[in-house]
């Protein structure tokens, strides 16, 4: 279907309902739904952007420049004041003139990831519009169960679903151990795969709807690129080798990038992050933690620190093996972390507020100068 015959039934036959239930309806996705274009975005879209604009997912962001896919193909959209102080990231929609390609207005997101950015005061926004994240984790030294918490905070704060992908199953004799490490995650969907085996990685489609976003996330090396390739059945995503020392990788993917896959599901492959500082994830944090959430309302105090209080609910859950200690202390070293990154933004805020008040007031003490001089 080409764009404008996409908009031009949409505007004149019914108005925006209609063209929402058409969409609904359909059988055979149009290409801006195997983009993951929903009713949720064409529901902001006004009378007259609907005629003279067109919508544009970000697939990749450069320095200088946006790769973005709609119905017309690819556009490289530079990334001028304008546009970059929309903050623009990978799984954006954006809003361009039909005629001129200029941009017009970035349209509101479903969900969005960010975190603080390293050695940095300010939030690093990582994607928008995801539905779904395969947290990837490799059944070697990588497995650990503090960072999948962090993902888990991360993935339930912005509404996804968090599914857990265990890679190099073809290369651990015992799944056992880890599987019963996660038996304090009942809920969690979890994948046993070998990414080079097309074969084992089918499983995930089920996981992977047509027109959903779904981002690949883990460390360096667990095989998320490789894990893009087997499912998409094209090597779109270069892979690298682990270090054999400490199974770490090497940090072969440099940028994220969503690909579509040939069902209408995209897959946003990341870099492997060396830190994820979580920020304004409270929500998410609580629900990942719901268990000693409602643990920590039976403690005797209201205020305890669940350390060697009485009446501690949490401790004596630890004491009778209903609660692993290690569960404890990641949710109170997050909590912790939260805090600190929270403060830290507050403060910047604060002292960027106060900057610029500065900028003003010498600014308006230049120009009495001057108005008092031409006097
Ligand atoms: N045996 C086996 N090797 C795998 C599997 N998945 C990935 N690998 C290998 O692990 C190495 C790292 O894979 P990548 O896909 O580059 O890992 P990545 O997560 O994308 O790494 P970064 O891009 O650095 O974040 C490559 O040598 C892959 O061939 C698997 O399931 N089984
Ligand atoms: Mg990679
Ligand atoms: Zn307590």
């Amino acid at each position: 279907m080409s764009k404008s015959h996409f908009f031009r039934r949409s505007v004149s036959s019914h108005g925006i309902k209609s063209a929402r239930l058409s969409i609904e309806r359909e059988r055979e996705p149009s290409l801006l739904e195997k983009l993951g274009w929903k009713s949720f975005f064409l529901q902001q879209l006004s009378f007259e952007e609907l005629e003279q604009t067109v919508p544009l997912r970000v697939m990749a962001v450069h320095r200088s420049r946006l790769e973005l896919a709609g119905e017309q193909g690819p556009v490289s959209l530079p990334l001028t004041a304008n546009v970059a102080s929309n903050l623009p990231t990978v799984g954006d929609w954006l809003l361009l003139q039909r005629d001129t390609d200029h941009f017009v207005r970035l349209l509101n997101r479903s969900s969005q990831f960010e975190r603080m950015a390293p050695g940095a005061q300010q939030v690093q926004m990582i994607a928008a519009n995801v539905d779904s994240v395969f947290i990837v984790s490799s059944l070697n030294d990588d497995f650990n169960l503090s960072r999948i918490e962090r993902y888990l905070a991360l993935a339930k704060e912005s509404g996804c679903r968090p599914h857990l992908i265990l890679s190099k199953a073809d290369l651990c004799e015992d799944h056992s151990v880890f599987l019963q490490a996660l038996r304090p995650y009942g809920e969690l969907p979890v994948a046993l795969v070998n990414s080079l085996d097309m074969g084992s990685v089918a499983q995930l489609r089920q996981w992977c709807l047509p027109g959903e976003t779904i981002a690949l996330l883990g460390s360096s090396g667990v095989g998320k690129s490789t894990l893009l390739n087997a499912l998409s059945g094209e090597p779109l995503a270069e892979t690298g080798e682990i270090r054999e020392a400490d199974s770490k990788g090497r940090h072969t993917t440099r940028k994220r990038s969503l690909h579509p896959l040939s069902w209408g599901a995209l897959l946003l492959d990341n870099p492997g992050m060396r830190e994820l500082g979580l920020v304004h994830v409270e929500g998410g944090l609580a629900q990942t933690f719901a268990d000693i959430e409602a643990l920590a309302r039976e403690c005797r105090f209201s205020d305890c620190k669940h350390q060697s209080e009485p009446g501690c609910s949490v401790q004596e859950a630890i004491a009778n093996g209903s609660l692993d200690e290690r569960r404890l202390q990641n949710w109170q070293k997050l909590q912790a972390e939260l805090c600190r990154n929270n403060r830290t933004l507050a403060q910047k805020r604060a002292g960027d507020r106060a900057l610029s008040q500065l900028y003003r007031s010498v600014q308006n003490q230049a120009r009495q100068r001057k108005y008092d001089g031409g006097d």
